[in-house]
């Protein structure tokens, strides 16, 4: 059948076909569905975000990313799964998933995204290159680049290193554009998710250091209620604490940014798997990651709308 659309959840996919299934959306369910760029990468690629609404005013709102980390191809597939499965069903979502006004954004490093399938599958950085070529390495780690105790533990001030935070906190088009978007938006969001992997983690902050934050028991139960139907819908174990706790601590992450902006549910989420393929996770694992992902995501919905 010709879907107006290359995007399946059978393969991985190039960028053009990310953005030609957004843009589908919005020509198909204009009503629903709008797609805007709210900036240019380094290299000049759209920063796509695709906005889901019924348009009422009564909505709470959520931001959903994917891709800050090139290599991490299971999260664009999964977030595209997200918006796949609500724009296409929207009339038949429960009221939960409908009362929500949906933010996403698959693919917030286009240029480290499109490396990785043309020249090294393991790049994890953005694509800005050194003023002088030859001279020093390519590439800042956004999740090192948000403003935020940027700088601190847990990143690198060697442009070499794989979390470099760059020269100054927001100094790269692809974060700063995000953090625009979230800042000046009349929107108040009340969720912040950023998929990455992997490890099968649900992270919250802080991950500047290994404290938490006065409301942490909220995050934390939230967290542990989204495992838990994480694991009753397709297997998966995932853990829950902070970043910093959990793993180690890392300054400048987007979720410690969204959380200092007073989004309350803040979380990193590393999906699948827990390592023995890692970030070269088989085609065959995409539908099931992102369906049981979906899960948790209910769980969430389902929070906002008691609140
Ligand atoms: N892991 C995250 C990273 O950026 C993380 C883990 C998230 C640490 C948030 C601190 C805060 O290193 C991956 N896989 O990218
Ligand atoms: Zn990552």
């Amino acid at each position: 059948a010709n879907w107006g659309h290359l995007m399946t959840w059978k393969q991985y996919h190039r960028l053009d076909e990310i953005y030609g299934f957004l843009n589908y959306l919005a020509k198909t369910y204009p009503a629903l569905v709008t797609v805007q760029s709210i900036g240019k990468s380094h290299q000049g690629n759209d920063l796509k975000v695709l906005k889901i609404s019924n348009g009422d005013p009564k909505n709470k709102a959520v931001f959903i990313d994917g891709g800050i980390h090139a290599r991490e191809w299971i999260s664009p597939a999964t977030v595209t799964y997200f918006i796949n499965q609500i724009a296409e069903n929207f009339d038949i979502e429960s009221d939960d998933i409908k009362n929500i006004d949906w933010y996403f954004m698959p693919v917030v490093n286009p240029d480290g995204y499109e490396f990785t399938h043309t020249s090294d599958r393991l790049w994890r950085k953005n694509r800005r290159t050194p003023p002088v070529t030859g001279r020093v390495c390519s590439g800042i780690d956004l999740n090192r680049n948000f403003g935020y105790k940027w700088g601190g533990k847990g990143s690198s001030n060697n442009p070499c290193s794989e979390i470099y935070g760059g020269r100054r906190a927001f100094s790269e088009p692809e974060s700063k554009a995000l953090a625009d978007f979230i800042t000046n938006s009349a929107t108040n969001f009340s969720a912040y998710l950023t998929y990455h992997s992997y490890g099968q983690y649900l992270l919250y902050p802080w991950g500047y250091e290994n404290v938490v934050p006065p409301d942490y028991q909220d995050l934390d139960k939230l967290g542990k209620k989204i495992a838990q139907a994480i694991q009753e819908t397709g297997g998966s174990q995932y853990k829950v604490g902070s970043s910093s706790g959990l793993l180690y601590p890392a300054s400048g992450g987007s979720d410690d940014w969204a959380k200092a902006q007073g989004i309350k549910y803040s979380y990193t989420i590393e999906l699948s798997d827990t390592g023995r393929h890692g970030f070269i996770l088989p085609t065959s694992y995409i539908e099931p990651v992102a369906r049981e992902s979906l899960a948790g995501l209910r769980v969430l919905a389902n929070q906002l709308s008691k609140e």
